[in-house]
C-alpha cells in the first residue's frame, strides 16, 4: 500500500507560485484548482493529493495532520507561530517584506501608538523589543485603508512592490520588521511515519527550487531535515 501525501496550499499567490515549482518536479494537479470548486485535488501521482485552504490555516492543518505537508508565507508563520512544524525548504516564491507605513502627511505622533495590522503577533513582539508601548488594531484586510480615516497612526502589512502603499499616500518606514517568502512545513509524525515518501518530494522541491537560484545545492542537514545552502 503506497502512503498518501496530502499537501496544503494556501488559495492566490501561494497556490499560482506553487504549482509551477510542483511540475518542474513532475507533479500536475488532474483537476485545474482555477475552476474546480472540489477542496482535494488528485494529482497524476497516486500517492500525492492537494488541499486548498486559507493562506492561515495551512499551518493549523500541518500542525493537527490534517495535511502532511504544507506551503506557507514566513510571514504568516511568523505570526501564528509553526510550533509542531518541520520548515525544511525557502521556496523562495511570493517574496515580501513586513513594514510599518504611515501617512506620507502625518504628523510627529506623541504617545502610544495606534497601529492597524493582521500581524498582531509579530507587531506586538516588535515593539515590545524597542520597548515602546503600543495600541494594535486587529484588521483582516484592507490595512491601507486605516491611517486615510483616522482608525491608527500606522499600519503593519506586507509589501511587495509598495504600489498600493503609494496609491494610498503612505510611505513605508525602513527598516522591514522582517522579510518573507514561502516555506514547505512538514508535520512532525509524517516526518517519521511516511518518511521515505517526503524525503523524495523536499529533494525533488528542493533540486527545482536550486536550479531556479542558481548555484546552491541540496544539503542534508540533520537526520530527518533538508535544506536549500547558499554556501
Ligand atoms: O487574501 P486572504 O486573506 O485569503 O489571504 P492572504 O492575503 O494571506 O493571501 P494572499 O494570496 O494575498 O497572500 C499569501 C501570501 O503571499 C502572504 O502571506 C505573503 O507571504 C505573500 N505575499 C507576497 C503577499 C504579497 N507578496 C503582497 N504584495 N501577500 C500580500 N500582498 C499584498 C500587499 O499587502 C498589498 O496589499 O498585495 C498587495 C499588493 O502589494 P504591492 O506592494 O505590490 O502593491
Ligand atoms: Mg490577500
Amino acid at each position: 500500500m503506497p502512503q498518501i501525501l496530502t499537501l496544503a496550499l494556501a488559495k492566490g499567490r501561494i497556490l499560482d507560485e506553487t504549482l509551477p515549482l510542483l511540475a518542474a518536479a513532475g507533479i500536475h494537479p488532474s483537476i485545474d484548482p482555477d475552476t474546480s470548486r472540489q477542496l482535494i485535488l488528485p494529482t497524476n501521482h497516486r500517492e500525492i493529493r492537494l488541499v486548498v485552504v486559507r493562506s492561515s490555516d495551512v499551518s493549523t492543518y500541518v500542525q493537527y495532520g490534517g495535511a502532511d505537508l504544507g506551503v506557507a508565507g514566513k510571514d504568516v508563520l511568523l505570526e501564528h507561530g509553526g510550533e509542531g512544524l518541520y520548515e525544511p525548504l525557502d521556496l523562495h516564491i511570493a517574496r515580501c517584506r513586513l513594514m510599518l507605513a504611515k501617512r506620507i502627511d502625518a504628523d510627529k505622533i506623541h504617545g502610544r501608538l495606534r497601529i492597524a495590522t493582521k500581524y498582531a503577533n509579530i507587531t506586538r513582539r516588535y515593539f515590545a523589543t524597542q520597548g515602546r508601548q503600543v495600541e494594535i488594531i486587529k484588521l483582516y484586510g484592507s490595512m491601507e485603508l486605516a491611517p486615510l480615516v483616522g482608525l491608527a497612526d500606522y499600519i503593519v502589512d506586507v509589501v511587495d512592490t509598495g504600489n498600493t502603499l503609494r496609491a494610498n499616500g503612505l510611505v513605508p518606514i525602513e527598516p522591514p520588521l522582517a522579510h518573507s517568502s514561502a516555506r514547505l512545513v512538514i508535520n512532525r509524525a509524517a516526518m517519521k511515519m511516511k518518511h521515505a515518501p517526503i524525503k523524495a518530494l523536499v529533494h525533488g522541491l528542493g533540486k527545482v527550487v536550486a536550479a531556479r537560484q542558481g548555484q546552491p545545492q541540496l544539503q542534508r542537514t540533520s537526520q530527518q531535515s533538508w535544506s536549500i545552502s547558499d554556501a
